[in-house]
């Protein structure tokens, strides 16, 4: 629940709308990926703007030492699938975990 929070309070920051009109939206889902290949900060950057480049992506948190990325997204929009396969593209293999 509390990442859930969280994410509404980064949409508000970004101006993404979250009123009236998000009681039909579905509940946002969280997906952790594996991601394998990521050498250094850049690396994480690029991993970053990749997934968050995806429609219906919110929230992205990458960590480089722990080699995953969590990201919060609209799960109708978005699935785990999809989402490895923009980092497939990007370089980088992951896999859901
Ligand atoms: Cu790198």
């Amino acid at each position: 629940m509390r990442h859930l929070i969280i994410a509404t309070a980064i949409a508000a920051v970004t101006g993404a709308s979250v009123s009236s009109s998000a009681a039909d939206a579905p509940l946002p889902r969280e997906t952790t990926l594996t991601v394998r290949g990521m050498m250094c900060g850049s690396c994480a950057d690029a991993v970053q703007k990749a997934l968050l480049a995806v429609p219906g992506v919110q929230t992205v948190r990458v960590e480089l030492k722990g080699e995953r990325a969590v990201i919060v997204h609209d799960p109708v929009r978005v699935t785990p699938h999809s989402l490895v396969e923009v980092l497939r593209r990007a370089g980088y293999r992951a896999e859901p975990r």
